[in-house]
Parts: C-alpha cells; structure tokens; sequence
C-alpha cells in the first residue's frame, strides 16, 4: 500500500499507513522503520526514476512522489535508533552546485545524525568555495557530497581540488545516482598526485556511515 501511494502520488492516509506497517512488524521499529526505507521507500523512487526516463511519467508527478518519499522519511526518524555517545565526528554535507536532488542527501543527514555525527547541512546548489570555506570555518572532519545528474557530478572534483590547493586533508565522501567508484578513484588523483584525504564512494546512506568509520581509524 504504502509504494503504491508513492507510486500513484496518494498522500491521504500515507502517514497512517507507516505507523500500522511499524506496528504490524515482527521487527523491532528501528529495524522496521529501515526496512521500509531500503525495502519500499527508496524502489518506489527508483521505479519512478525508470518511469519518469522512459517518458511514462511528467515531471511535476515526480515532484509529487518525491515529496511524499520526503515526507515519508520525515516521519520515519522517530524511530531509527538515536546513538547518545558524544559526536564521533562533524561532516560538511551538501548536494552540489547546479543540482537540486537533495532526497538522498537529506537520507543521509539523518542516518549519520542518528549515529553519532555531527552533521552540517548546506542544502542543495551549493557552491565549491561555500563548501570549502564552511568545511574550515566549522572545523569540519569530513565533507559529503551528493549528485545527481552527470553534469553537476563535475562540481566534485572541483571540491577536490579546492581542497588540495588549500593542502587540506579532509576526507570526501561522494554519492547519488550520477556516480560510481571509477568515478570516485578517478576524481581522487589530479596529474597522478593522490589527494591525501581520501574520495569515498557510498552508494547508500549506510556506506557514508562506514566510511566515516573507516576514514576516522
Ligand atoms: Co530528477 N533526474 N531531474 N528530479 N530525478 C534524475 C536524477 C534522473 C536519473 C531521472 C531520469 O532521467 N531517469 C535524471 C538525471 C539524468 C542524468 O544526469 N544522468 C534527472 C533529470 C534529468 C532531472 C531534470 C534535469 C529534469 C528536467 O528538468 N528536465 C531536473 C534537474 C534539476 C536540477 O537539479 N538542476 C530534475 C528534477 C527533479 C525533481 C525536482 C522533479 C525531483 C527532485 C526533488 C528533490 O530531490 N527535492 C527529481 C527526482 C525525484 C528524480 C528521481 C526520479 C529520483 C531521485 C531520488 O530522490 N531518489 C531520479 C531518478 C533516479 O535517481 N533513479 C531523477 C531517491 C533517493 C533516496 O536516492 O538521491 O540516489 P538518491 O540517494 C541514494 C544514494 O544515491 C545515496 O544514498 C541514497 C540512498 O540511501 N546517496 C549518497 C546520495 N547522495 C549521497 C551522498 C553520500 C552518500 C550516499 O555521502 C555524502
């Protein structure tokens, strides 16, 4: 019911629906509240994304699936497992210049938030300099960087280079549909010289959170 609302654009009763499928779980609702994310939420997305590319579907229809999968995720939050220890960490996190898909990016705030990681989110379209300077100014131990269209994923190198012109060294986590690890090895190493803080490839909201872990030990 719940994908079918996505789907099919049906806001009324979506919220209601999201509780019952909590409640009716076997699942812890940490657990469940995840599953229905990976599992319903986030195929819903991709099966408008397939729909909207083989012209089946207009775009303020996206739109429409869009805010309702935001507002889905929204709801979720109460109950995904809040990790109490002090912050593991603070990450710079954006959706890049020219690029306003910020549904991922908004996944992953609140998947690192809820683990312990300070998270300072600059929104969507966000400039390389901002991004530099607010990673300096916050005092940033990491940045993240979400794309989705092939043209603005060529902001991420920029970030990169802005970086190793400053002889920072912060990790850079990048992801979204519009990039892969080829990319990531790629956008890491100008003239063969490697950027020293490291580009991490995550494909979800849970990979970010890995490689954060990774990128701190
Ligand atoms: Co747009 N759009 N869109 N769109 N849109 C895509 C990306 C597209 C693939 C659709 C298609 O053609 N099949 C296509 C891109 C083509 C390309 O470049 N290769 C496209 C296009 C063309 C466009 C426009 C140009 C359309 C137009 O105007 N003609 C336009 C561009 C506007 C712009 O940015 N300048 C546009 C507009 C829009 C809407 C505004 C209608 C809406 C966005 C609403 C919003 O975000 N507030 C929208 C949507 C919803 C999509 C699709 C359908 C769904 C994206 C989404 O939210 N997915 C998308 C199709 C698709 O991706 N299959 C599409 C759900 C979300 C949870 O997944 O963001 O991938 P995603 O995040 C994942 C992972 O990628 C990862 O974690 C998340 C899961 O856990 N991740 C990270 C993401 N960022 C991360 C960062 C990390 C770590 C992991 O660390 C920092």
């Amino acid at each position: 019911r719940i994908r079918q609302r996505i789907l099919t654009r049906k806001k009324d009763g979506l919220i209601a629906d999201l509780d019952e499928a909590i409640q009716a779980s076997s699942d812890i609702p940490h657990k469940a509240a995840l599953r229905l994310i990976n599992e319903v939420l986030l195929p819903a997305m991709q099966e408008i994304g397939e729909q909207f590319g083989r012209g089946e579907l207009i775009l303020p229809f996206v739109l429409q699936s869009a805010e309702l999968m935001r507002a889905a995720s929204t709801h979720l939050e109460q109950y995904l497992e809040k990790d109490a220890s002090a912050a593991k960490g603070r990450l710079i996190l954006a959706t890049v210049y020219g690029d306003v898909h910020d549904i991922g990016k908004n996944l992953v705030k609140t998947i690192l938030s809820n683990n312990g990681y300070d998270v300072i989110d600059l929104g969507k379209q966000v400039p390389v300099e901002t991004i530099v300077r607010q990673a300096v100014e916050q005092k940033a131990d990491a940045i993240g960087l979400s794309a989705l269209l092939v043209s603005t994923s060529q902001q991420m190198p920029l970030v990169v280079e802005a970086l190793q012109e400053q002889d920072l060294r912060l990790p850079v986590l990048i992801g979204g549909a519009a990039v892969n690890p080829e990319f990531a090895e790629r956008i890491g190493q100008k003239d063969g010289r490697p950027y020293a803080g490291g580009v991490y490839y995550c494909p979800d909201a849970f990979a970010a959170l890995k490689a954060l872990d990774q990128a701190k030990t």
